[in-house]
């Protein structure tokens, strides 16, 4: 049974050492415990609510490696199956920003012999809002593809679009194990390499796949982002890893990889895209100048840094409890995002204080949110439904949203700070 009470499961509970790092095997330190957590994408109905599974939802970093992640979490099989929800192309603006990435990829690493062709892997195809750029009756239909996506959900709809898919875990596959794979030129992960517990098993692959001068192209939230923006919604059990310059680093050079590049992007609250290549930086260079710089103006004492966070964290889910119970009027939800399991179960807001989230994904729509238990209804109902009071969920996409509901009078609520 859901429990709705508010800081009942936000107990603070911090500096146990009795976790190993998943990179570097050194013991972790907890610095947040968001209390039980269902798994976050598992929108459910009814009849499920007495089978629902709940983790403890602590964060750790490691003092060797810097890499933030979470403790224990449901098997793989349990979040990424054919009842996964979640689908790229729900935002415009990310189909978008993927249709960019496949221009940029065609710009600069077309090969200049025309007798080579060209090669990409993409590890999380998902629906394939990538990927389709490069399915044969598009302009990038020359290039060998292929999309790694355990999740049978989202698969079907990637093969629909002519999506080549391979259904076995990145990290798991047996590579040359499906045909002689060769060598990759291109290699796209957007917010999956940071799902993946496994986080050896994915390098150990990448290195062998990825061309002597390949290019491994990984965007993943930026943990410096979400401190800043106290985006405490994005620690969940799919969310293995928080990734700082710095911890990228130290995990690359295990691997003799190295930053080539990288760019601060807006998408999913504030990412970063890396350009991975084999070897180790050039430290004398310019660019490894300017990473290096980054990483110590911005991540400088991660350790009190977090330490500090986790208890900021739980002062903010108070204030957030504190503003949402003084609305006057009721509220309904806007967006059913993964991130709406960690906000509704830490604040302990159920369709008592939320009476229900709309939302345009067909899968979700009459369903429950994970734990919290507030309906999803469709999208279809918003503009009729007068409720002036609107929790912004889905505050990642807030530009996306305000240019579609332009004109309407709303308050809305968004759960962070700094945007
Ligand atoms: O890392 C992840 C990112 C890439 O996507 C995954 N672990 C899971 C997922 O995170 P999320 O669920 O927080 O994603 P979004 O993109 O913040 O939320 C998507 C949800 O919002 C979908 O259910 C669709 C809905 N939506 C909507 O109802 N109206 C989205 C948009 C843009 C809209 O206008
Ligand atoms: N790249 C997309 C999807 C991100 S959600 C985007 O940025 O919108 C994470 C995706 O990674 C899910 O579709 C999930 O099924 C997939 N995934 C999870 N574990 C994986 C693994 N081990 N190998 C490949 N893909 C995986
Ligand atoms: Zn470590």
């Amino acid at each position: 049974m859901a429990m709705w009470f508010p800081g009942d499961k936000a107990t603070l509970c911090k500096g146990g050492h009795d976790m190993i790092c998943r990179v570097c095997k050194a013991k972790c330190v907890q610095f947040l415990d968001l209390g039980k957590q269902p798994i976050a994408n598992n929108f459910l109905t009814k009849a499920q609510f007495k089978d629902e599974l709940f983790y403890d939802l602590t964060i750790y970093y490691c003092p060797e490696c810097l890499t933030c992640q979470v403790g224990k979490i449901p098997k793989m099989s349990e979040v990424f199956n054919d009842g996964y929800s979640f689908y790229t192309g729900t935002s415009e603006y990310m189909t978008r920003h993927f249709e960019d990435l496949a221009l940029l990829i065609k710009d600069r690493y077309t090969p200049a012999d025309p007798e080579h062709r060209p090669v990409i892997v993409e590890i999380g195809a998902n629906d394939g809002t990538f990927l389709q750029h490069f399915s044969q009756d598009r302009p990038l239909g020359h290039w060998l593809t292929m999309g790694f996506e355990p999740s049978g959900s989202v698969a079907k709809v990637a093969k629909e679009r002519g999506v080549r898919i391979c259904e076995t875990p990145f990290e798991k596959c047996e590579f040359p194990g499906i045909g002689n794979w060769p060598k990759t030129d291109v290699i796209v992960s957007a917010n999956t390499f940071a799902h993946i517990p496994d986080r050896l098993g994915v390098l150990k692959n990448i290195k062998k796949i990825l061309a002597a001068d390949g290019v491994w192209i990984n965007e993943e939230p930026y943990l410096g982002k979400l401190i800043e923006r106290f985006a405490f919604d994005q620690f969940y059990n799919e969310h293995v890893f928080y990734t700082s310059i710095t911890s990228m680093i130290r995990t690359l050079s295990m691997f003799d990889l190295y930053i080539d590049s990288l760019e601060f992007i807006e998408t999913h609250g504030g990412s970063i895209r890396y350009f991975i290549k084999h070897g180790a930086e050039d430290t004398g260079g310019s660019l490894a100048y300017v990473i290096r710089s980054l990483s110590l103006t911005f991540e400088m004492y991660p350790e009190d840094r977090l330490m500090t966070f986790g208890d900021l964290v739980q002062t903010r889910i108070t204030t957030l409890q504190n503003e949402i119970r003084n609305v006057r009027g009721p509220i309904i939800g806007y967006g059913a995002p993964a991130k709406m399991s960690t906000i509704t179960n830490a604040c302990g807001f159920g369709p008592d204080v939320i009476k229900k989230v709309y939302d345009t994904t067909p899968s979700k729509i009459g369903k429950f949110s994970p734990g919290s238990h507030i309906p999803v209804v469709s999208y279809d109902g918003f503009k009729k439904d007068r409720t002036k009071n609107v929790f912004l969920f889905i505050w990642n996409h807030k530009e996306e949203v305000m240019k579609k509901e332009a004109g309407s009078k709303r308050n809305w609520i968004t759960p962070v700070i700094n945007m």
